[in-house]
């Protein structure tokens, strides 16, 4: 392999990964949401979680918020906060599906007062990322039908248009929205952002602030997201990722724990397509359901910094020239030499470098911080998905 691995280094050094600021509440599925002990019970609380693993990564200076759930009464002084504890305020994601008025849609709703709710708190999340510096404000919308008939399917994406051209209108010069898509659920017939496709046009009609978020939950089994990847980059439309991991459906796992070679293809296309920038944000987004919050998300930070040490390893020339000479098995040998390789020794050494413990996960668990919060946190748990 003729891939230099100081730049390698050098690469990885310069890698973000953001976490969620309700990946270290409660949470579950609808049928148990399980307690565990020392989830944070307020926003700042999430904020020190996540700065736990920074301290261990490197690599994850930033925090994604989730309004409301991380509602507070002054923004700049949660990202301050934030700051003080060396991570910043990441995306704004919107949450316009728990609420009674949301049930036929938020933005899509029939009901013109209802969109006008919605399109408020969208309004005012942007507001928020003005207070906390945020650049990117992440639109997920659980929107949809159930049943053939109950809505018009066209004057749902009429509506969509409208919200999101007044969501974009209200950006500022370095703001942006990443548009998130998904498959099915909560609405299991039609979904008014089903597919990239969908999130696409709708961003490429408004313009450069409008960007698709790729969730890898959020395909039909089989689907080649790295050719979406690919695609989205050449385009100039890939605003980020969403990184989960899914066996059926939206199932939310650790990063790279179903099908890390997808993974692994996944950053391929990114470092090949020039994705490998700030321009692309890479976020995790996933709920512990049965394993412990903090060394989950370290484990999940580990395991992209894994994948993409591998893509960095492919050997482009020799990739290319089998490539240009047609050599299929040639082609292939390169990829998955890159694909085999074992890089945990390469990002132990670059953590010492960086002067971090070369084992995060041990790293942790010696420290002491859980049966710290497992000690103070006794009185309940901060709103996410399981309150
Ligand atoms: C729901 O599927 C979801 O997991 C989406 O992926 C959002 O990004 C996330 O919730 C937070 O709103
Ligand atoms: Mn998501
Ligand atoms: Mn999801």
């Amino acid at each position: 392999m003729t891939t230099d691995i100081a730049q390698v280094k050098a690469a990885l050094r310069t890698q973000r990964i953001e976490t969620p600021s309700w990946a270290y509440g409660n949470s579950g599925t609808r049928f148990k949401v399980f307690s565990q002990e020392g989830v944070p019970r307020t926003p700042q609380e999430k904020i020190d979680d996540a700065a736990q693993v920074h301290r261990f990564t490197g690599v994850a200076p930033r925090v994604a918020l989730h309004i409301p759930w991380d509602r507070v009464e002054d923004y700049a002084a949660l990202a301050t906060y934030a700051r003080d504890r060396g991570v910043r305020v990441g995306a704004i994601n919107s949450n316009v599906f728990q609420d009674n008025d949301y049930m036929l849609g938020s933005v899509t709703n029939p009901d013109p007062a209802v969109r006008k709710k919605a399109l408020n708190h969208l309004l005012d999340c942007v507001d928020i990322m003005d207070a906390t510096g945020s650049r990117d404000l992440k639109l997920w919308f659980s929107d949809g039908t159930n049943y053939p008939g109950q809505d018009d399917i066209r004057a749902r994406q009429d509506r969509l248009a409208e919200a999101l051209a007044a969501v974009y209108e209200r950006l500022g010069d370095e703001q942006r929205f990443l548009l998130e898509y998904k498959l099915f659920e909560p609405a299991f017939y039609s979904t008014d952002v089903p597919d990239w496709g969908t999130s696409y046009a709708h961003c490429l009609k408004l313009g450069p602030k409008a960007q698709v978020v790729v969730d890898t939950g959020h395909h039909a089994p089989g689907t080649n997201i790295e050719f979406i990847v690919a695609f989205l980059l050449r385009e100039g439309k890939l605003g980020g990722f969403d990184f989960n991991s899914r066996f059926y459906a939206d199932d939310d796992l650790m990063v790279g724990a179903a099908d890390p070679f997808q993974l692994f293809r996944i950053m391929h296309e990114v470092i090949q397509g020039g994705g490998f920038t700030d321009e692309v944000a890479f976020m995790l987004d996933q709920c512990h359901n049965i394993e412990p919050k903090i060394p989950g998300q370290i484990r999940s930070v580990m395991n992209v910094q894994e994948a993409t040490a591998k893509a960095l390893l492919v050997d482009g020339e020799a990739l290319r020239a089998a490539q240009r000479a047609g050599d299929v098995l040639g082609a292939n040998a390169v990829f998955m030499d890159a694909y085999n390789t074992d890089v945990r020794p390469l990002l132990a050494e670059l953590r010492e470098e960086m002067g971090l413990d070369p084992d995060p996960m041990a790293a942790y668990a010696r420290s002491g911080y859980f049966e710290k919060i497992r000690d103070e946190r006794k009185d309940g748990q901060a709103a996410g998905w399981g309150a």
